[in-house]
């Protein structure tokens, strides 16, 4: 039988080995090889090889010209309150015109939380345990009733968990959704290489592949017709948030018209870090343009550096990984071509595979390279790139972990918080600690409001007020 032109591929590339065993397989599975290859890239990962890989390679990145970003203060941080109340006015028209979607990437494994299925699926708010997707399928429904447009809603998968996210939507009923506005598509792969740029197989019927990362998700919108479905509906707005945050507000209008007002083609939300080491990105700019830059990459004195002027830490505005992508802006940097292209990350690890007799190998150190892209790093490439303070408490509380920082519990406290506070600025009485959180566990469904101004309408037509008690719920 003639040798297929895909191996044949592969080995100029010399990466033969992949089929080493090829001929010993049951025809599934070297259909199983042949597929897993077929997705891969080979002169990205000869490129790659060359440059992440190479001997000598930069590792560690240039700081030369690094300078904290500016942003735009909240106004009771000196902001200006005239340009914030226009933002939320321009925000809402384009709402109201159809031209924002939301777009959530959850392609990601709940390895840290310890749990099996798709983080969306994992159950978070203090009373009736709705699980994050439920949260934000509500936030979007209550948004699209809000501003008399339905929005559609992008949901980005793994290969691992697209089946269990889609069944899961299902099996819920879309959780009141337009099934015909909920897109699901699945992130793109990369494989493992070994030190040496050589492509690891994980047995000898499969390569070691692994999630592209979240910036893998600007050409898995192209390649899956998203950024066409979105042209056809007029859409050029897409509210990016991830999957484990069910404090984000996905659809808030004044973040919407600073990238309106702003001729954005990517705009961030930051919030100041609560310590120096806090796990997130910094917003910087260098050479004129924005970057994030991870905090496992920004040295530890950087990240400690205290402003004289402020007597505050300099690089203060942590990314949360909430943005805004212009759908132009999307289709442009998916488009690739020379110097417009995300960069990838490299991430050693230990990668089970097998060793030259076809034996399974679990190595004890890391043996191979995983490659992963971020989203974030498409900010130097944007034009006009906007960066808006937003309050910690009004958008931020991931679930990451099973115990300690950013895990359910503090999630919960957090959600707790907020609906005390809503209560509060709203003339309800409800007992709370210094810290804002009240004594017993109460809910409130985005359907009965989703944001500050969404609750206070509601709660004001709301006739008798409810007793707030333990188990409290207000729905719609
Ligand atoms: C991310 C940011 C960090 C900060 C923090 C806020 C990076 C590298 N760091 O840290 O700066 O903003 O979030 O919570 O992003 N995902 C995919 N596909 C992938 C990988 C990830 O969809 O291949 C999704 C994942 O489902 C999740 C999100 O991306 O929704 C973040 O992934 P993570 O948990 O790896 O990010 P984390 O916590 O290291």
């Amino acid at each position: 039988m003639a040798k297929s032109p895909l191996i044949e591929s592969f080995e100029r590339a010399g990466q033969g080995h992949v089929f080493a065993f090829f001929d010993q397989l049951a025809p599934a599975d070297q259909q199983r090889l042949l597929a897993d290859a077929a997705e891969i890239d080979l002169a990205e990962i000869e490129q790659l090889t060359r440059t992440l890989l190479a001997k000598g390679a930069a590792t560690g990145i240039n700081l030369d010209g690094l300078a904290p970003a500016p942003y735009e203060p909240r106004p009771e941080h000196g902001g200006d309150a005239p340009a914030w109340a226009s933002a939320k006015i321009a925000g809402e028209t384009a709402l109201r015109a159809g031209r924002v979607a939301a777009f959530t990437v959850a392609g990601g494994q709940g390895t840290r939380l310890g749990y099996d299925g798709p983080k969306g699926t994992y159950p978070v708010t203090p009373v009736k345990k709705k699980t994050l997707f439920q949260v934000f399928a509500e936030k979007i429904l209550a948004a699209g009733v809000r501003y008399g447009k339905p929005l559609h809603w992008f949901i980005m998968t793994s290969h691992a968990n697209h089946a269990a996210t889609e069944a899961f939507f299902t099996e819920h009923a879309f959780f009141g959704l337009d099934r015909g506005r909920v897109h699901f598509f699945r992130q793109g792969r990369m494989p493992a290489v070994d030190l040496n740029g050589k492509i690891l197989l994980e047995t000898k019927a499969s390569i070691a592949m692994s999630p592209d990362g979240h910036g893998g998700s600007l050409r898995a919108l192209d390649r899956s017709g998203a950024l066409d479905l979105m042209a056809k509906e007029g859409i050029d707005i897409l509210s990016y948030f991830q999957v484990d945050n069910p404090l984000v507000r996905g659809i808030d209008p004044t973040f919407v018209g600073w990238h309106v007002l702003g001729g954005s083609e990517m705009s961030s939300k930051m919030v100041a870090k609560a310590y120096a080491g806090e796990k997130v990105g910094h917003f910087c700019t260098q050479n004129g343009q924005t970057l994030v830059i991870e905090y496992s990459d920004l040295p530890k004195e950087y990240q400690e550096e205290i402003d004289p002027a402020t007597g505050k830490l300099r690089y203060l505005a942590g990314s949360i990984a909430i943005h805004i992508l212009d759908t132009h802006f999307i289709r442009r940097m998916a488009a690739g071509g020379e110097g417009v292209a995300l960069p990838f990350h490299r991430a050693d690890k230990k990668i089970p595979t097998v060793d030259a007799a076809g034996n399974p190998v679990k190595p004890d150190k890391p043996n191979g390279v995983k490659f992963e892209m971020f989203v974030f790093d498409a900010l130097p490439f944007a034009k006009n790139p906007v960066i808006i303070e937003t309050r910690r408490e009004d958008d931020f509380s991931p679930v990451k972990n099973a115990e300690g920082l950013d895990s359910p519990k503090t999630c919960r406290d957090d959600q707790i918080r907020q609906f005390v506070r809503w209560l509060k600025a709203n003339g309800a009485s409800v007992p709370a600690d210094a810290t804002g959180l009240a004594p017993f566990a109460i809910e409130v469904s985005p359907t009965f409001g989703y944001d500050e101004d969404s609750f206070a309408d509601a709660w004001k037509k709301l006739s008798p007020k409810p007793e707030i008690k333990d188990g409290l719920y207000l729905s719609a």
